[in-house]
């Protein structure tokens, strides 16, 4: 008989992208708490239990009404547009001859498939790879490339390393290496609000724990931002209250300081780095005429040239670790500010020794820095794409706006494809892109959207087909993150939410009605595809000489904690076997010849233009949520209990809030360029005066139907704007805009978001 069964148990174990838990079912529902191993377990655990049974849950399938009366086409009234319910064999029936409709008349190049999003912990169960397997199954599909986290990054680090960001990830300095550093500088911070979480779960959050040994132990923390959170308080940090976009110059400047104070050694800088001299140039004022002195800085990042200076003595004299967060590159221009950090690493001499050297995105996830296990869990399989058309991630709406339309990416030149169908699982465009109301033009140009959603997002209201998906909670599955040394049994908790399926078996309905049941199932249940999956795994650990129980006894067991890999310390490009004698690039005459303005082939300042001015004053931080993950459960306790009178909460500095006559809790609205959001009011000296914050992941509810929409419940995306971060790179922005904002005095309130207010549509 299997082992795994379909069913509710009464007690058990699972997990989420912020952690390990265990329920039990009781007399008061659904309970989940965090395991007694992990040293700080997820307030994110609040909103499982709180949002399961939410009126916002997607109950049936639903087709909605102007593409049921009129067929597939462009349609403006995607999102305002009411549903109506229908039976799945129908709905299956519905999509599979639109699929075959698509497919037969435009062929793959014309169905998007990117479906970029974080959907849920459990890999077998990751809607990312069930729709591309789905879709290659099909004859493939329209594929994005790099991530909304790290997409700027993920271009530089083969110019810059020789080797991808993940691999970089896989090789990079563990925190038990960093424990006898005495400067922890960190652009951005390591804010503990980001350590719950980690791309596939964690077995134990550790992090703040290194941190706390390291502070104990005597480190220093410097924590260059425009918010005192970004490091835990117990880091008694030296706080530098940068102007927000400006890292780079601050960073050119202390290296300017080191060349000027003698601290460089240029011979031991040629061992290890290509390129030095250009950048030293550049220092000096070749290219640009402007000598990137503290002085310069100062003015720029509104930091006094003596602390500039003195930071710079006190790095050269003590062993740093320079950490660059991943926000500072979700920016225009952003790359710049990691490539300045990498190099001011190099000036330091601290690349490859211990307690010291060059970290990125070191706090963004609670698994960087962690040693992980020598074996991986296998991810499930997602075929072979054979269409070569691709967009980069954060290009969606351009792509459908400007179908044929010529784009650039890393050197290479391309053009958009023409999209007729978008599908989408696992993720919310509605709340990753910038610019919502732009993206919401953009997907009113394609012919069919299809989305498979536990949730009404606002993109659940914008698709034609909504087919409802169940939450993790509600089927098996297995739980790996590839940094962590954990394997987790996910056991089903609750029964599926009214009609919603899995993932896979809504595909596998679908391929039986396209003939394609055997390609895309290979005759495997859900169940049957996890015991293949931890059989793999098995295998794999058995040639690693490591032991693992059966399945049997891994599901008895519902946690597997691996014996960890090596500690490591990240040499640079050197680090790989078969490149030993590579030099981390500090120009890049490749990069150079493209000859893209924002780009020079080195780290250089170059003013990105977010910046405030008299109409739109302030500068918006638009950065990751504490109480929910992205969009994920926002109807849930923890997330809720981040809001101010219902919706989001923004944060300015008092002496902002005063000559606007604002007062904490006050309902407010912020404007920028290109949208407008309502928010509640929260006042905070930790935050540097001229700097508003709010957090992405509110649900876009425009409020009003045709005018410039005002989203009523925050979603930091409706002031954003939608513009590459580089002609290089093509990444994403997002985390900076200009604003103003001024009290609200229109109706205050919210739209609901339930299963009925969606589908009579909004007009
Ligand atoms: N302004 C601004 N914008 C940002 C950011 C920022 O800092 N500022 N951050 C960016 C970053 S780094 C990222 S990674 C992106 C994240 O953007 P996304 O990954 O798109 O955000 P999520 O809210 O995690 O979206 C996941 C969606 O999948 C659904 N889902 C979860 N599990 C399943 C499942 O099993 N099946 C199906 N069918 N659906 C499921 C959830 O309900 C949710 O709607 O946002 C980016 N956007
Ligand atoms: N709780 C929770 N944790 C998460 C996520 C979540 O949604 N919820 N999302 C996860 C994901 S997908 C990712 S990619 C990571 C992202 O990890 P990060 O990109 O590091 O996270 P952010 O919160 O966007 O940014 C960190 C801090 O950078 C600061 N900052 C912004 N702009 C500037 C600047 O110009 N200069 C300086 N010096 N600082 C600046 C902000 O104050 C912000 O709090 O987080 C992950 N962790
Ligand atoms: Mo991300």
């Amino acid at each position: 008989m299997a082992v795994i069964r379909r069913g509710a148990n009464a007690a058990g174990t699972t997990a989420f992208h912020w952690g390990a838990a265990e329920f039990r079912n009781g007399p008061a529902g659904l309970v989940l708490g965090g395991r007694a191993q992990d040293p700080a377990p997820s307030r994110l655990l609040a909103n499982v239990a709180s949002a399961a049974r939410h009126p916002a849950r997607v109950s049936r399938p639903h087709v909605r009404r102007g593409w049921l009366k009129n067929g597939p086409g462009p349609d403006a009234r995607r999102g305002r547009d009411g549903h109506v319910a229908m039976d799945w064999p129908e709905v299956i029936g519905l999509l599979g001859d639109e699929l075959h409709r698509v497919y037969d008349r435009h062929g793959p190049a014309a169905v998007f498939g990117g479906s970029y999003g974080w959907s849920s912990a459990g890999r077998f169960h990751h809607a990312q790879s069930q729709v591309h397997r789905f879709l290659n199954t099909l004859g493939g599909y329209v594929r994005s490339l790099n991530t909304y986290s790290s997409g700027a990054s993920e271009v530089l680090w083969p110019h810059v390393f020789g080797m991808s960001l993940g691999e970089y990830l896989d090789r990079c300095t563990s925190w038990d290496r960093l424990q006898g550093t005495e400067v922890f500088l960190c652009f951005g911070g390591m804010a503990a609000k980001n350590l719950d979480v980690a791309p596939g779960g964690l077995g134990a959050h550790r992090t703040e724990l290194h941190l706390a040994n390291a502070r104990a132990a005597g480190a220093r923390f410097v924590l260059v931002s425009p918010q005192r959170a970004d490091l835990p308080a117990f880091c008694e940090a030296d706080w530098v209250a940068i102007r927000p976009g400006t890292d780079t110059a601050l960073i050119l400047a202390l290296c300017h300081c080191l060349l000027l104070a003698g601290r460089v050694d240029r011979d031991a800088l040629a061992t290890i780095a290509e390129g030095a001299d250009e950048v030293l140039a550049y220092l000096g004022g070749a290219g640009d005429g402007i000598v990137k002195s503290a002085d310069w800085a100062a003015a720029i990042c509104d930091i006094p040239a003596a602390r500039i200076r003195q930071l710079a003595e006190d790095i050269a004299s003590r062993k740093t670790f320079v950490n660059v967060s991943f926000s500072l590159q979700r920016a225009p221009h952003g790359v710049n500010a990691v490539w300045a950090g990498i190099v001011l690493t190099a000036f330091l001499g601290a690349f490859g020794k211990p307690d010291q050297g060059f970290g990125h995105g070191y706090g963004a996830f609670g698994s960087i820095g962690e040693r992980g296990a020598a074996v991986r869990f296998p991810a499930f399989p997602q075929g072979h794409n054979p269409e070569p058309a691709f967009i980069p991630v954060a290009r969606l709406a351009d792509c459908l706006l400007d179908p044929g339309a010529a784009f650039t990416h890393d050197g290479g030149r391309h053009a958009y494809p023409d999209i007729r169908l978008v599908y989408w699982a696992g993720g919310n465009p509605f709340h990753h892109h910038a610019q919502l109301e732009k993206l919401g033009r953009a997907l009113a140009r394609v012919e069919t959207l299809v989305v498979h959603e536990q949730y009404w997002t606002a993109t659940a209201a914008h698709a034609d087909i909504v087919l409802p998906a169940t939450l993790p909670i509600e089927r098996n599955d297995i739980a790996a993150s590839a940094r962590d040394n954990h394997v987790i049994a996910m056991m089903q908790a609750a029964e599926p939410f009214g009609e919603a399926r899995d993932d896979y078996a809504i595909f596998a309905d679908l391929s039986a009605r396209l003939g394609t049941a055997e390609a895309f199932t290979e005759g495997r249940s859900a169940e049957d595809w996890l015991a293949h999956l931890y059989g793999r795994f098995r295998d794999a650990c058995a040639r690693a000489a490591i032991a693992v129980p059966d399945l049997a006894g891994f599901w008895q067991a519902g946690v597997l904690e691996l014996p960890q890999a090596p500690s490591r310390i990240f040499l640079g490009p050197g680090d790989r076997a078969a490149a030993p004698a590579a030099k981390i690039v500090l120009h890049s005459p490749a990069l150079a010849r493209l000859g893209h303005a924002e780009c020079p082939g080195h780290a250089a300042w170059i003013e990105a233009g977010v910046t405030p001015d008299a109409r739109f004053p302030l500068c918006l931080l638009a950065n990751q949520p504490a109480g929910r993950l992205h969009s994920q459960l926002d109807a849930g306790a923890a997330s809720q209990a981040t809001k101010t009178g219902g919706r989001e909460t923004v944060t300015l500095h008092p002496d902002d809030a005063t000559p606007r006559g604002l007062a904490a809790g006050d309902t407010v609205i912020v404007e920028s360029r290109t949208g407008a959001l309502l928010a509640g009011l929260r006042l905070s000296t930790g935050l540097r005066p001229g700097v508003a914050q709010i957090a992405t992941g509110a649900r876009f509810s425009p409020l009003a139907a045709n005018a410039a929409p005002i989203c009523a419940a925050g979603a930091a995306n409706a002031l954003t704007e939608d513009r590459p971060a580089s002609t290089l790179t093509q990444a994403a922005v997002g985390a900076l805009s200009a604003v103003q904002i001024r009290r609200w005095e229109g109706p205050a309130e919210l739209p609901a978001v339930d299963e009925t207010a969606i589908t009579k549509g909004t007009s």
